[in-house]
């Protein structure tokens, strides 16, 4: 087992998974930046290094420094967290080069799923449902034009280095497809210096719903169950639960089963997440695959008890998996803590927190780095707390969520704390109705 973990990271998931190592009995190194100094990560890690100045670029991005803080502290390896360089195939290999073990899948993994229509054709090639679309990326205008009338519209452009949302377009008229086309690979090249972009059907009204995967070294995988991603916010998700309330036996064993051919196509080592687009009929697509420990990873945990990171750690330690699947055994549902203002169309409300009252009780799980007097910096991600409530029921859960949100008492900044709370409120939100469309319609009020 690793003897002293550098966490490349900050915030909630820096803590989570010094506390993984805590009871595992291995030393970590905090990493942070100058505008992080008096973070919590920073106190509870064996050690700390500063890496640099505020700017992610300047720090949790830089690779020399980050590089360096691991060798001066003697760190056997490095765990990226989610976000910054933790689907950084460069980094991964550079920590490789080093001697660090990389708490993570291999750079060749990271990549392939990294490129979105090398990991679709890698996808159709082992038998797991696609969305229908090109075969392969787009050459011309000209394809593209005539793919979509063979197809029939609605299509969706996206870009083979995008995911999660970014450099997508959806084209509903045929005069339109030229435009769509242009801006696109404009923006693709823009943004991603690579300018392939592939087309498939636009699935309306879909629901989003991802697998949590495990593979080790040995090449076993396994599934522990779906999460529901559907309420989201300009691709920021907001709810995530499980079990979803979409979701049935059969639906659970085909999914689960696509999702272990998913991973295991590329021989995939360490916990991953495989999402699918999930329409109306219970037909399933794959989207995407995270090849990294997710934010909402702790919905998974409280419904199987079972500690993800744990198992991350110890699949890099090269500790085989047990090789079985899971249910759902209980309901979780996480709601994202973000200092935004809700009421002003979701605006970052960096700042001092002057009183805080964070809920507890039967049911209730916070992950949160914050503490009265801490200083919410302007350059980061404005997620500052995850509350998961966890009952027999969805029901139960849902209205533990309203009693713990109604707890929770952050002065200082404004936070989305209202919106969950009309949310859980909210009648087809509780009856499980709702798709990835849900919050275009919701008014805060
Ligand atoms: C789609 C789609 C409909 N049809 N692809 C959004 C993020 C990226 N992972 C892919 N996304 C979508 N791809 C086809 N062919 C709809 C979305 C989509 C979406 C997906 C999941 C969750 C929320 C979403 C919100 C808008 C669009």
């Amino acid at each position: 087992m690793f003897k002293k973990i550098l966490i490349a990271n900050r915030g909630e998931i820096a803590l989570r998974i010094i506390r993984t190592c805590k009871e595992m009995g291995i030393k970590t190194v905090a990493v942070y930046s100058t505008a992080d100094k008096d973070s919590l990560h920073v106190k509870f890690a064996d050690e700390a290094v500063c890496i640099g100045k505020p700017q992610s670029s300047e720090s949790y991005l830089n690779i020399p420094h980050l590089m360096a803080a691991a060798e001066i502290t003697n760190a056997d390896a490095i765990h990226p967290g989610y976000g910054f360089l933790a689907e950084n195939a460069r980094f991964a290999e550079i920590c490789g080069e080093h001697g660090i073990k990389f708490i993570g899948p291999t750079p060749e993994m990271i990549r392939k799923m990294g490129d979105k229509m090398t990991a679709k054709e890698t996808m159709i090639a082992a038998g797991v449902p696609v969305i229908p679309g090109s075969d392969g990326l787009l050459e011309s205008l000209e394809q593209a034009k005539s793919l979509a009338k063979e197809m029939g519209l609605p299509v969706i452009l996206k870009a083979t280095a995008g995911g999660g949302g970014k450099g997508m377009r959806v084209v509903w008229e045929e005069n339109e497809l030229e435009n769509a086309y242009n801006m696109a690979k404009t923006e693709a090249r823009a943004a991603f210096n690579n300018d392939g972009i592939y087309m498939e059907k636009f699935v309306e009204e879909p629901r989003h719903i991802e697998i949590q995967v495990a593979g080790d070294q040995y090449g076993k995988v396994c599934h522990l169950s779906e999460r529901d991603c559907s309420i989201q916010r300009r691709h920021q998700k907001l709810v995530e639960e499980s079990p979803s309330p979409f979701m049935t036996p059969e639906l659970r064993e085909k999914m689960g089963e696509a999702a272990i051919k998913a991973a295991s196509a590329i021989n995939y080592e360490s916990v991953g997440t495989i999402e699918f687009l999930v329409d109306k009929h219970r037909n399933f697509y794959f989207m995407e695959m995270n090849t990294r420990i997710q934010v909402e990873h702790g919905v998974t945990e409280e419904v199987i008890n079972f500690d993800l990171i744990k198992e991350q750690i110890k699949i890099a330690a090269g500790i085989p998996i047990s090789g079985k699947n899971y249910t759902p055994q209980m309901h979780a549902i996480e709601c994202r803590i973000n200092a935004e203002d809700p009421y002003n169309d979701f605006r970052p409300s960096p700042g001092k927190i002057t009183v805080l009252h964070i809920p507890g009780g039967h049911g209730v799980r916070v992950d949160s780095h914050i503490y009265a007097g801490y200083v919410i910096p302007p350059y980061y991600d404005s997620m500052v707390a995850k509350i998961i409530t966890i009952a027999q029921t969805r029901e139960e859960a849902i209205n533990t969520m309203e009693r713990a949100l109604s707890e929770f008492v952050i002065e200082g900044v404004k936070t989305t704390i209202p919106f969950h709370q009309q949310l859980m409120r909210n009648e087809d939100f509780r009856k499980g109705n709702f798709t990835t469309k849900f919050t275009e319609g919701f008014k805060l009020v």
